[in-house]
């Protein structure tokens, strides 16, 4: 090696190790096996010894004071921080998609006219069953799998059981007997209770009722606002479908579904395969009917002069219905499964 290609090769390491930010950069340059050992080593070649000496005791000057200057500004080890960047954004959370669904509801339904209201979650037998028809040891009271509690205040033989709601029926009870006198345009939402828990079922869950009375109301008028309701919570074109069913306290009563908002309520989709999120074209929500006239009754209102509609159905199994969310198990909702919860 000529004594210029020393020299150009020590400019070269010496201008690398200026602009050097490696982590390990003293090892790298003056390490026992670093770049300038590895240098010095290529004296040998040099016939300039004395000449090539003096430039590499030089080079080792410098990068010594490199050494010391890039410690004094920040080990290399160490990220620097430029403390001018904006921060950045902390993770926001939202609210639990329950407390999502209701405000949809109620401002969906505010739209209408109903008002939201909320009736006792622990309340009287009589106001859950009896003044909806359901007299004490009536067969139909079992279908509720209710949890009963001691009334703490009337201990002894004449203890009064008290009922965690296991429907929120009992809201039509004591918006009636509240009001006395109709227009009345409620959603009653609130905890429900039942004895049930497995995938598609939880011993706690939020259920919502709509209750209209008001003199000449038929059941048009319940389709309209289970459409209206339908559109607006699922999107255009979801149509509300009605079927004959049975409940104590309306009379007719329905089962309701909403079509299907993959395949249009067909069943099938576009390509001609049967649509796996429905399989039939609908989805059952709930329960609705017209008021029976014995609760009208019970709570004070003639029913020769006015008539009304109630629907009722759970807060969960509207999210059930939505395609882009993964519901493998209803109970995520309340385990505090953050990756489930994240998807609303
Ligand atoms: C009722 O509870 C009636 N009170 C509904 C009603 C209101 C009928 C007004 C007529 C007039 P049902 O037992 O079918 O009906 O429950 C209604 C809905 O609550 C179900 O379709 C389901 O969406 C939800 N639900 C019931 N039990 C559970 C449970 N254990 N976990 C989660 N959701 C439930």
């Amino acid at each position: 090696m000529t004594q210029k290609e020393f020299q150009t090769q020590i400019n070269d390491l010496l201008k690398q190790a200026r602009q050097d930010q490696a982590p390990d950069w003293q090892v790298k340059y003056l390490g026992k096996k670093g770049l300038f050992k590895q240098l010095s080593a290529t004296i040998k070649d040099i016939s300039d010894k004395k000449a090539a000496g003096q430039l590499l005791n030089q080079l080792k000057k410098d990068l010594e004071m490199l050494a010391t200057q890039k410690s004094q500004a920040g080990t290399p080890t160490q990220e620097s921080i430029d403390y001018t960047l904006p921060a950045s954004d902390e993770p926001i959370g939202h609210l639990h998609p329950i407390s999502q669904a209701t405000e949809k509801i109620v401002s969906i339904f505010a739209e209408l006219g109903f008002v939201r209201v909320r009736h006792p979650e622990l309340d009287d037998d009589e106001n859950v069953f009896g003044r909806l028809n359901m007299s004490p040891g009536h067969p139909a009271r079992d279908e509720w799998e209710t949890f009963f509690v001691a009334h703490p205040g009337k201990p002894g033989k004449n203890k009064i059981r008290w009922v965690m709601t296991p429907h929120t029926s009992n809201g039509q009870v004591h918006e009636m007997m509240r009001l006395r006198q109709p227009p009345i345009r409620m959603i009653n939402i609130t905890r429900t209770y039942r004895r049930q828990q497995d995938v598609t079922h939880t011993q706690m869950f939020h259920q919502f009722e709509g209750l209209m009375v008001d003199r000449d109301v038929n059941i048009t008028h319940l389709k309209g606002v289970l459409d209206y309701f339908a559109r607006e919570f699922y999107g255009p074109g979801t149509k509300s479908r009605i079927r004959p069913f049975h409940f104590q306290f309306t009379e007719p009563s329905f089962e309701i579904d909403f079509s299907c908002h993959l395949c249009g309520g067909t069943g099938k989709l576009p390509n001609g395969d049967k649509c796996k999120f429905c399989k039939s074209g609908w989805h059952e929500v709930g329960g609705a009917g017209m008021v029976h006239p014995n609760v009208l009754t019970a709570c004070g209102l003639d029913p020769q002069e006015y008539s009304g509609f109630a629907f009722g159905w759970g807060i969960e199994r509207t999210y059930t219905l939505q395609d882009h969310i993964q519901i493998d198990d209803i109970r995520d909702f309340y385990n505090g499964n953050l990756k489930f919860l994240q998807q609303f």
